[in-house]
């Protein structure tokens, strides 16, 4: 298990020499320790970053960097189970959602690896005696402030476009998760990535992260997290005029009309809320359903709610805790307020028998009839915590979906076809899905938020034009 930093190609201590506890979830026992890096080691992994693109890696062919990274998703493949082991001992999350994880892991760069070497430019027509061209080139040194809950995809899905484009990448991964994140830069110098195109410095927001985002030889940051944080980023980086790309996360609606399909709905709906306890930026954590079907379906929703089981990611049961002591009180004190304000609790799910007392476990909570305007309706509660709230018409329907500060994602549940394009075009939302959600769906989707969920875009070609900017070149001939 790999505890230390990744700076030009070696895993060395902070230099201040501190460490911060890796604790497990599921009893709040330290396991293990990581390197708290600070800003001098910034500064180190910075410099490297900037030294990699000067040499070898700056040189590399689109078409070598595309191999390196196919190389990469092959040893991800080959490393699987140990990356899920950690990724499940350090997030607390099923075995089998962190095994589809490392899966998705590799198939980042797979995709982005075959891209790498398909990225055209353009010419323009202009004046005779002018040749124009628009070429795409990196961004320089990027750097990556990965969250808790997906530590290995979020890494990925930010890293494989970077190094795509021929950036050199410095990630900070999350305090509260980064195990499988540091397997995963232990497996990318397997690859044969040259010294320094990827460094890693753990450490705390407060110290590594408002170091590297406040660094002025970065040149473009990507940050998933709280909006809270980002606020932060967002003015360090414009200190420098920095690009940043932030993804900021939800309230994300689930719209049931009166003739959807309630046996295909109902179980993806609950899914899509329990996913990783709740703690996925576009969980679907609001549930609006039409009046008409809204006591037949409220009974089968709290039915599959009162089966959900809780524990351990050796039980692999529908979720496991959260990821520390922080989130179960907050978590807590939603459901806590919900409950005392007399919001109507329907149903909860159960922890298994045998959880450790100190573990950071929550049981799903399904609340009915929440007042469009309280707190549970209008908050990310990054929870297994889902607010059901009935709605009139699709009038209305578009009105309670809005109504909200954040947009990443919106599922729409009808078999009419003129309605779901109707709500499709009039949900302010980065994604919507018909008939189905994905959290985010495939690598091949963009994603991405519209309000205070953020702005730009991951996954799909579309990251590929974040983690790069033009240059336009203009040639006169006689
Ligand atoms: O987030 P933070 P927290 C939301 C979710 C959750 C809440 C709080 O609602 O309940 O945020 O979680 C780094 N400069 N999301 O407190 O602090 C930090 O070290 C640079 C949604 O854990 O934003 C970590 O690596 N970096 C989200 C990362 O930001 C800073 C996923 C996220 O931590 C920093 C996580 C700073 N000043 C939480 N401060 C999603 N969109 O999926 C912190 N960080």
């Amino acid at each position: 298990m790999k505890s230390q930093l990744l700076i030009n190609g070696n895993w060395v201590d902070a230099l201040e020499g501190g460490t911060i506890d890796v604790v497990d979830p599921c009893t709040a026992r330290p396991f293990g320790t990581i390197a708290r890096g600070r800003s001098e080691d910034v500064n180190r992994a910075v410099a490297a970053a900037q030294a990699a693109m000067e040499g070898a890696w700056g040189r590399t062919t689109a078409t070598e960097r595309g191999r390196i990274l196919q190389r990469l998703a092959q040893i991800i493949v080959a490393n699987g189970e140990e990356l899920a082991q950690l990724e499940a001992r350090d997030t607390g999350k099923p075995i089998a959602v962190a095994r589809a994880d490392a899966a998705a892991v590799a198939r980042y760069f797979e995709f982005y690896g075959g891209a790498a070497d398909k990225v055209h430019g353009q010419t323009i027509p202009y004046l005779n005696g002018y040749n124009v061209s628009v070429v795409r080139v990196p961004h320089g040194v990027t750097g990556h402030i990965i969250p808790w809950n997906y530590p290995a995809q979020m890494m990925g899905r930010t890293l494989a476009p970077a190094l795509a484009m021929g950036n050199a990448a410095v990630v900070k991964p999350s305090e509260d998760a980064c195990l499988s994140a540091l397997k995963l830069a232990e497996l990318a110098m397997e690859a044969g990535l040259p010294a320094g195109a990827l460094n890693i410095v753990t450490g705390y927001g407060a110290e590594a992260g408002a170091a590297l985002t406040a660094h002025p030889g970065v040149n473009f940051v990507t940050f998933t997290g709280s909006p809270e944080a980002g606020v932060l980023v967002q003015q360090a980086t414009a200190r420098h005029h920095v690009p940043c790309v932030l993804e900021l996360g939800g309230k994300s609606p689930q719209i049931v009309f009166d003739d959807a399909n309630l046996a295909k709905a109902v179980p993806a709906i609950v899914r899509a809320i329990v996913q990783n306890a709740g703690q996925t930026c576009s969980a679907g954590s609001r549930l609006l359903v039409q009046q008409g079907v809204y006591d037949a379906f409220v009974k089968t929703v709290a039915e599959h709610f009162s089966a959900l089981r809780v524990g351990t990611p050796e039980m692999d049961l529908d979720c496991g805790p959260l990821i520390s002591a922080k989130q179960q009180m907050r978590v807590q004190a939603f459901i806590d307020e919900a409950v005392q304000q007399g919001i109507p609790l329907l149903a909860q799910g159960r922890l298994a028998d045998g959880l450790s007392d100190d573990g950071f476990f929550v049981a799903p909570v399904l609340f009915g009839a929440v007042p469009r305007d309280s707190r549970l309706a209008c908050q990310e509660i990054f929870g297994p915590v889902l607010a059901l709230m009935p709605f009139t018409d699709e009038e209305d329907a578009v009105l309670l979906a809005n109504a909200t500060e954040f947009g990443l994602v919106a599922g729409i549940w009808t078999e009419n076809g003129s309605r779901q394009s109707r709500m499709a075009q009039r949900i302010a939302s980065g994604q919507v899905f018909i008939n189905c959600y994905g959290a985010g769906g495939g690598v091949e989707l963009p994603f991405g938020g519209v309000k205070k969920s953020g702005y730009g875009r991951e996954k799909g070609l579309m990251a590929l034009e974040e983690m790069s900017t033009t240059k336009t070149i203009v040639q006169h001939y006689e």
